[in-house]
């Protein structure tokens, strides 16, 4: 790659993390598909003993931890999702003059965000929303918490799957260096659970919701007690199809159903498991390498969180016997896969304990295929 060297005096002040109040354990999520599963057997009983359709299979909670390390799910609807006469979250229409659902949950976690940067939004030019889904194509989500916050500046809304946080860090650490805005606030609210069949035991249990946000921006401008210094990232994208989503717009001129077979979110796991691994190792290698240090003498690796035998995987590679779920923490078994929110969550949760002078990678992995990586130190100011 390039010879470029990233600019140094651009720290993470504070990130905040919106939780859902509601969740869904395994066992409740794996109820309600199997009383589904049960009926929709028995209703084309005659059919599937035809061989004209396939009767549906049972899921159970323990393939889902055994399998993904997932036990539950915030939610940010839960009723829907486990009637086995809906299968899918209820979130009532908001009116034009509303706030939307997706800005409401980025708003909570920006608050947090400058809350713990110590900022108010004139110290903020610019908002980047960057979610695997948005709830609409405009106006941006982005322009609405804008709005919400009083910042005056520029703010839009970009997708790139699992890595739209890790990217839109990306953008904020750029647009800074280029001097386009002296800080970002940089906001993921991951609202999968519309996008999930629920009907699918194949898929059923892998997402939740929840929000995150974070304020990127200079050093010298820095009003909280420490920061994390980016001092290297790396994007790298390659095309898949292993993980898609056709829901777009155009299913109106197409004459087809914009919530029917392989609309909604689907994925060869298997495939995607063994491709991005090796990919996400190396990529991360390479990142370190960028920065100058070795991968042993990296202090903590917040990984995306789709799969930890994947995130184990990934860490044996890089820190061998080192490898322990401290240098790697997982959030996955009470958040699940939360797209692109998971190793902002990790780094959320798991970064206030470590010593100035630590060294942490935040990296993201998943469709596309994209990865996204940061290296940080902790700095004091
Ligand atoms: N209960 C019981 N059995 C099941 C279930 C279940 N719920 N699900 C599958 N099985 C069965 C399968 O049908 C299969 O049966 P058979 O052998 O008879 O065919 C058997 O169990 C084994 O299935 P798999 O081979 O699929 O099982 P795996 O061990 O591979 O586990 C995983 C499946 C957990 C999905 C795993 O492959 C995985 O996590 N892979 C990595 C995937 C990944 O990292 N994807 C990233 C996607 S996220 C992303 O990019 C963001 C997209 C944007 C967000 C979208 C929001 C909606």
């Amino acid at each position: 790659m390039s010879e470029y060297k990233m600019p140094r005096g651009i720290v993470i002040s504070g990130t905040g993390l919106w939780t859902p109040p509601e969740a869904i354990s395994n066992e409740e999520l794996v109820a309600a598909m199997n009383t589904y599963a049960e009926k929709y057997n028995r209703d084309n009983a005659a059919a599937i003993e035809a061989g004209e359709m396939e009767a549906k299979p049972f899921s159970s909670a323990e393939f889902i931890e055994k399998a993904s390390g997932i036990k539950s799910r915030y939610v940010v609807s839960k009723e829907g999702i486990i009637d086995p006469e809906r299968m899918r979250p209820y979130l009532p229409e908001r009116g034009d003059d509303e706030l939307s659902l997706q800005a409401e949950m980025g708003l909570k976690a920006a608050k947090l965000a400058l809350e713990k940067a110590n900022k108010k939004p004139e110290d903020i030019d610019a908002v980047i929303v960057s979610a695997s889904y948005l709830q609409r194509a405009y106006p941006a989500i982005a322009i609405e918490i804008q709005g919400e916050l009083g910042i005056d500046g520029f703010a839009f809304d970009m997708e790139v799957a699992c890595s739209s946080a890790t990217f839109a860090l990306q953008r904020a650490v750029d647009t800074i260096s280029s001097g386009s805005a002296r800080a970002v606030l940089v906001i993921s609210p991951e609202l999968t659970t519309p996008q999930v069949d629920y009907t699918d035991r194949d898929s059923h249990f892998i997402f939740g919701d929840v929000a995150v946000a974070s304020v990127v921006e200079r050093r010298e401008a820095c009003n909280a007690e420490t920061a994390w210094e980016v001092l290297g990232t790396k994007a790298k994208t390659v095309f898949s199809n292993n993980i898609r989503s056709n829901f777009g717009y155009v299913a109106r001129a197409e004459d087809v159903d914009p919530f029917g077979a392989g609309k909604l979110f689907r994925q060869n796991g298997r495939k995607v498991f063994k491709e991005v691994c090796p990919m996400a190792a190396a990529h991360l290698e390479n990142q370190v390498q960028e920065i100058g240090v070795e991968p042993g003498s990296i202090d903590r690796w917040w990984l995306h969180q789709a799969n930890i035998n994947m995130n184990n995987l990934i860490a044996k590679k890089l820190m061998g016997d080192e490898a322990s779920i401290e240098r790697a923490p997982i959030v996955l078994d009470t958040y699940a896969n939360t797209a692109s929110a998971g190793s902002v969550i990790a780094f959320n949760l798991y970064s206030d304990d470590l010593p100035v002078g630590s060294k942490g990678v935040i990296c993201s992995f998943g469709a596309g295929y994209s990865i996204g990586s940061l290296a940080l130190e902790k700095v004091a100011i």
